[in-house]
């Protein structure tokens, strides 16, 4: 008997999410079956207020059953939503036999405060007439409250100007770090929701209590050193809501009553650290039975409630905790802690010294040539972090709202008569904590441990904003590398939530004639904004989550945004179709840039025209996807000027170029705006320009991404191969022979002789580069999706087996399920492969260089295999068209038949 069985229930991205605004969350199921080519044909969603009554009297929605394959992202359409709401959902299916599965698990998400006038609550913060208003210090917070009915339920939203923490009876409410996290707070600020029902006791007294620092709010922002970049008050905003058995609801709210203190956070800065004074803790300050009588009052601010959102994407946590590997004695006679791992978080330390001991941490990134801490590149970002003990015990402390990029910590103040113990700290590894969702894995050691620098690297820079660098006096949202990495950023976690919630920060601070600032939250200057492949970010990073996720809302809800950022560049100079004017920052970093520039050869001029075409292109898709008639035929006139215009003024007829660099030949050929011939011939070039190096690259940011995609497309893998195992600078592997753990900002951050390429710009995590990611994923494992097909709805699998390896496997876990694909060689010349495509998807795999009859799938003939949907050669190639299921292959080169596997 076959069944079919709904494995996993989602709604908008998440395993029953709490405090959602949105009016039709989205639902995504994953299904098992225990045939190939399983289709759904039809779906029914049951929507209930209730956990376990789905009778049709207590259903908000029911969508009887709908002839249908979609399994991703259906959009509720039932009863309108209440605030502050669980709602309860169970889907089930058929599939193309009309077999049903049976209901799936209940699952549930709740609604969060929807509107401005659902807030009782008043912004608050210590009254300036006794705590200064620019304190250093964090601030504290509290009130008491009594809770008298049986509780049924309760919920805490909270926000803030500012970074904050709260306590609920002695004790950390949630588990999230540096909330509210960041977005563009003058347009929007998120609000978090707890659940602490179980925190509460009828007929008891309880304390609410909140700590607030500075944060991105407030704290120092950027290299200028600026100070209230959003405002210069830290204001917190809280509403309890409490129901009762009984039905009725009591809310405690952020208002006058509370009173205010400082305590012993002396100092919090995201950029420079924290000084926390433990001698200064108010013992039990967050319990009904501290008295707060020498507090000071707290007033109300009397702000609008008008930004708040409810949380978009996942809350930062601690996600993971390193121990030193090494205690170094530096040359000069410091005491330096070894990570093993240029890591993003903060250090816990675990304590136990005489009252008054002093201990400061500095944090860094590398050791100079001499083995030294080194500390330049931080520019004046302090990372440092004391801790002066009170002598009770144990003590443990870990930052509370800052967080520092480094491998390597300093220890200062250690008493010289107690054995120094390294047992005692801890890296605490902070991140938005993102669903791991692939893997890549081949038989070359080093290509691994590049693949596990990509991924720190993107741990390391996605606190809550897409950022350049963790570590510096800088750590904003560049828009530029964002864009590069995004699509390998989707290989490695899902990042739908957390691209969806910044694009709408992007969105907000686009600017009224469609220019783009560079740094999303925009921090910078008026004038910083609108660069070519920087500010392309607002098309290709919602097109790429259209792609890896399906999603299509996202198309919708920044369209307006993508088309502004076209009609930006429309009106910049005097020829519309070419892109000649204003500041760019070029192929940045490139290697062919003259002395002492941060700028690479390639014209600035022939970037921002490819750039221009490419975004135009992917918003005639956008208007495609979404039917805009009318956009798809004025933009796709657009383009094919933009391509005319970049022709006569970059392309001689015979096919050369007006560029003579990597970067200028790897855009146009990426980015389809040159055919036949002129292909041809530019990918020859190219391919040249690479072996005249020696195999080595001389890209930037904008070509580095391409590069070796644009390579294997045109005939040339075997040179882009070779670029990549390449092991002496520059490369990637040369990296990580001088000891890379992430991705460096320069390709030469440390130079062969083991000097700096200079203190002034010179991240070790950096994660632009690890855009070859998405190529090691694609073109070496594979793995790659169908792009008519968006959201790995239709897979198509293209292994190359000639990428210098013995074997190479990547997996995803895609919103259908888990992808895979994976091949070796064996030492008989044998190529193994495996395919795995979950239920409600199909796809086509390419074996290269092979013929039907040296192929066989699980030692049979692909006839008889079920899924196999049919096979044929094709220029030498075996093309095989697969429905669901886990497929292994075998290419036999030898005369001896096996049919073992
Ligand atoms: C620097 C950073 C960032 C880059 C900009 C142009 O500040 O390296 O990554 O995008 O310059």
């Amino acid at each position: 008997m076959s069944f079919i069985r709904i494995s996993a229930l989602l709604c908008e991205y998440q395993v029953n999410p709490i405090g959602l605004d949105t009016a039709g969350p989205r639902f995504t199921w994953q299904l098992e079956a225990d045939t190939n080519a399983t289709v759904q044909s039809a779906y029914q969603i049951q929507v209930s207020m209730h956990p376990s009554d789905f009778e049709p009297a207590s259903l908000v929605w029911d969508t009887a059953r709908i002839a249908s394959d979609q399994s991703v992202l259906v959009a509720y359409a039932g009863l309108a939503l209440q605030p502050r709401t669980r709602y309860f959902y169970r889907v089930k299916v058929w599939n193309q036999s009309g077999l049903a599965s049976p209901w799936s698990e209940i699952a549930y998400w709740e609604m969060g405060q929807l509107q401005a006038a659902d807030w009782q609550a008043e912004w608050i913060t210590p009254d300036p007439s006794h705590i200064d208003a620019d304190a250093e210090e964090a601030y504290y917070l509290r009130k008491t409250f009594r809770v008298s009915g049986q509780i049924r339920k309760a919920t805490i939203y909270a926000t803030s100007h500012g970074v904050y923490e709260l306590e609920l009876n002695g004790s950390r409410v949630g588990d999230w770090e540096l909330t509210p996290g960041w977005t563009s707070y003058t347009h929007r600020l998120q609000v978090q929701s707890y659940d602490v029902t179980s925190s509460l006791v009828s007929g008891t007294e309880h304390t609410i209590g909140a700590v607030l620092a500075n944060g991105w709010y407030k704290g120092n922002l950027a290299w200028t050193h600026q100070r209230n970049v959003f405002g210069s008050v830290r204001a917190l905003l809280m509403q309890m809501h409490i129901v009762y058995e009984d039905g009725t609801e009591e809310i405690i709210v952020s208002d006058s009553s509370w009173r205010a203190s400082l305590g012993p956070v002396r100092m919090s800065e995201l950029y420079h650290g924290e000084i926390y004074d433990a001698g200064l803790e108010l013992t039990g300050w967050s319990l009904p039975s501290y008295d707060d009588q020498d507090w000071a009052p707290s007033i109300e601010l009397g702000y609008g409630k008008e930004t708040l959102v409810m949380q978009e994407n996942e809350p930062s946590r601690v996600t993971e905790e390193l121990k030193p590997i090494a205690v170094i004695e530096t040359p000069s006679g410091e005491t330096v802690l070894d990570f093993g791992q240029n890591m993003v978080g903060k250090i816990r330390m675990r304590l136990t010294l005489p009252a008054g001991s002093r201990i400061e941490l500095l944090h860094a990134e590398v050791l100079d040539a001499q083995g030294d801490f080194y500390t330049g590149n931080l520019r004046s970002a302090k990372q440092s972090v004391t801790y002066v003990c009170n002598g009770v015990g144990e003590e443990s402390y870990a930052p509370h709202f800052s967080f520092q990029g480094f491998r390597y910590v300093k220890v200062i103040g250690w008493p010289q008569d107690i054995a120094f113990d390294a047992t005692c700290f801890t890296g605490q590894v902070i991140h938005t904590d993102m669903i791991a969702k692939g893997t890549f894995e081949c038989s070359h050691e080093l290509l691994n441990q590049l693949q596990r620098n990509i991924v720190w690297g993107q741990r390391g820079n996605f606190l809550d904003v897409p950022t350049d660098c963790p570590q510096r006096d800088e750590r904003l949202g560049w828009t530029g590398d964002a864009q590069v990495f995004i699509r390998t950023a989707s290989f490695n976690y899902d990042v739908a939530l957390f691209f969806s919630k910044w694009l709408r920060d992007l969105k907000a601070d686009q600017r009224e004639d469609g220019g783009v600032p560079f740094v999303i939250p925009h921090v910078l200057y008026e004038k910083d904004h609108s660069s070519a492949a920087w500010g392309d970010a607002a098309v290709i990073c919602p097109w790429t989550l259209y792609q890896v996720y399906g999603d299509q809302r996202v198309l919708e809800e920044q369209y307006d945004s993508m088309k502004g950022w076209i009609n930006y560049i429309r009106q910049q100079g005097e020829n519309e179709y070419l892109w000649q004017t204003g500041f760019h920052f070029g192929d940045w970093l490139g290697l062919d840039a003259k002395e002492g520039s941060y700028v690479g050869a390639t014209p600035k001029d022939l970037i921002a025209t490819c750039f221009y075409a490419y975004s135009t292109s992917l918003f005639v898709k956008t208007a495609e996807v979404l039917g805009r008639e009318a956009d798809v035929v004025e933009y796709t006139a657009l383009y094919e000027r933009i391509v005319e215009a970049f022709t006569a003024e970059f392309v001689t007829p015979s096919g050369r170029l007006a560029g003579h660099t990597q970067t200028a030949h790897v855009l146009p050929l990426m980015f389809g705006l040159v055919q036949g011939s002129t292909r041809e011939r530019l990918a020859a070039t190219l391919a040249q320009y690479v072996k005249e190096q020696n195999y080595h690259l001389t890209t930037g940011f904008v070509g580095t991404p391409y590069l070796c995609h644009v390579l294997t497309e045109n005939g040339y893998h075997d040179v882009a191969v070779k670029l990549v195992l390449q092991e002496d600078y520059p490369s990637w592997l040369y990296t990580i022979h001088k000891g890379a753990t992430t991705i460096w900002e320069h390709w030469d951050g440390i130079k062969p002789d083991g000097t700096f390429w200079s203190d002034n710009m010179n991240s070790y995590n950096h994660y632009a580069y690890g855009a070859i990611g998405d190529w090691l994923y694609r073109k070496v494992a594979g793995l790659d999706s169908d792009d008519g097909q968006p959201g790995y709805k239709r897979m198509s699998f293209r292994p190359r087996t000639d990428s210098g390896l013995t074997y190479a496997k990547a997996s995803l876990i895609t919103n259908y399920g888990e992808v895979r694909s994976e091949w070796s060689v064996e030492e008989s010349g044998d190529i193994r492969y495996t395919f795995q495509l979950p239920p409600n998807t199909s796809g086509e795999v390419i074996l290269a260089e092979s013929t039907l009859s040296e192929v066989t799938c699980d030692g049979q003939k692909l006839e008889s295999i079920s899924g196999i949907q049919g096979a044929r050669e094709e220029e030498g190639n075996v093309r095989i068209e697969l429905g669901s299921g886990v497929y292994r292959f075998q290419i036999q080169r030898t005369n001896s038949l096996s049919l073992s596997f």
